[in-house]
């Protein structure tokens, strides 16, 4: 783990995101079970799912119409994209008075590199209360925060903070920390990767630890091998190869349409393609990237599904630009008359243009604060709702 300790990450994510900007709108969703996405009879998928309504088994990427199955009484919400891009752009602004490196990392996460700024903000439980209670009073949405000596434990962190907490991996303690977790919880191990660790009789971060990495280079390459050094609590692989401020992310965006019915009228499917194309241009904005390589994609009715990419000489984040690529793409490859069930815009960016950043200076040397007994383990310092904090062990 050396090498590790001379950093302080963040990792802020929002809480039920869409749902929580919905109820910003509609506060008498408050507390039920809400999906976001579309209709209970709509043939889309679940966009967000309220904690209310995961206790039925309900997320995101699932059939709206398997929600309304699992969860009957879920009230069902149409998304608002233009509401969820605007909070995310005031979480960014808070999060970069906090400190100059914000990463965002989607529409509701982002890193922080907070290393030197104890002065300025106080130790790190501290500094992570201070930003959770200014998200929130600035936004009036909850997120949770997981602090740690890499991206990796401060991202798996702030989901063992969840909802609308705070936990800090102590430096050193990485590894007690992850022993106990599943597989899964390593950002990066999906479905297939879990089902393949199985196989292998891992199951827990521990079992992963235990192994000879070039066990695991030899049976999965170099994916392996970042996977053994995740198992450390260390940033390895893809997006946690590069320092905090430096990634090129997203190196993709991409927005996607289903249609309640499947069709095949030109000027429905043209028209489609262009609301795809800004929604893809305005996130490529938000992010400063340009896109390099342009993608649609088309699913007939029968679920063939073909994908078509061009790759610009100049790369661009213009609406009309994206669209002409777009509309040449489709007009191509489109067997007029065949109907449509899916479209699919994608781009691939290339590389971020600096954004301007600043530090707001806020309070000067901070006192210690209340320390509560420690949690089990002795890991970790975490704090509950964001309100009170876990002293160091
Ligand atoms: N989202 C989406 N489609 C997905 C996954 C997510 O449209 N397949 C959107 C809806 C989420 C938002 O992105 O609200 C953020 O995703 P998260 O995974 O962070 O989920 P939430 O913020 O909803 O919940 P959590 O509190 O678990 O972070
Ligand atoms: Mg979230």
């Amino acid at each position: 783990m050396d090498g590790l300790h001379t950093k302080t990450i963040f990792h802020v994510d929002m809480d039920a995101f869409f749902v929580s900007v919905e109820e910003l709108s509609d506060p008498s969703l408050k507390g039920k079970a809400v999906v976001v996405g579309g209709q209970r009879d709509e043939r889309g998928v679940v966009s967000a799912a309220s904690y209310e309504a995961r206790k039925f088994g309900v997320h995101s990427a699932m059939p709206l119409r398997t929600a309304a199955k699992l969860c009957p009484q879920a009230i069902f919400v149409d998304g608002h994209p233009e509401r969820y891009r605007e909070c995310s752009a005031k979480v960014y602004g808070v999060l970069n008075t906090f400190s100059p490196l914000v990463e965002m990392a989607s529409i509701d996460e982002a890193y922080l590199d907070m290393t030197g700024t104890d002065r300025l903000h106080g130790p790190p439980l501290r500094a992570a209360h201070t930003l959770h209670n200014k998200v929130k009073a600035e936004t009036q949405l909850n997120c949770s925060i997981g602090i740690g000596a890499s991206r990796l434990i401060a991202k798996v962190s702030s989901a063992k903070a969840k909802p609308n907490g705070v936990l800090w991996v102590i430096p050193g303690q990485e590894a007690r920390f992850l022993a106990p977790l599943d597989v899964r919880d390593i950002p990066g191990v999906g479905k297939v990767m879990e089902q393949n660790l199985h196989a292998l009789g891992i199951h827990q971060v521990a079992d992963l630890a235990k192994l000879d990495e070039t066990v695991l280079e030899e049976r999965f390459g170099k994916w392996g091998l970042a996977l053994a050094g995740k198992a450390r609590g260390e940033d390895a692989g893809g997006w946690f190869d590069t320092e905090v401020g430096e990634h090129e992310d997203p190196k993709s965006i991409s927005h996607e349409h289903t249609f309640n019915e499947d069709t095949a009228n030109p000027v429905q499917l043209e028209t489609t393609l262009m609301r795809l194309t800004e929604m893809v241009a305005r996130r490529l904005r938000e992010h400063g990237l340009h896109a390099r390589t342009i993608q649609l994609k088309l699913r007939y009715k029968d679920f063939t599904t073909i994908t078509r990419a061009h790759s610009l000489a100049s790369p661009t984040q213009l609406d009309t630009e994206i669209f002409e690529q777009i509309r040449n793409l489709f007009r191509k490859n489109w067997k007029r008359g065949a109907e449509v069930r899916l479209l699919g815009v994608h781009v691939s960016s290339s590389k971020r243009h600096q954004r301007p950043n600043s530090i707001c200076s806020t309070a000067g040397a901070i006192s210690a604060g209340s320390r509560p007994s420690p949690p089990p383990t002795g890991c970790v310092t975490s704090s509950a709702n964001g309100v009170s904090g876990w002293a160091a062990v």
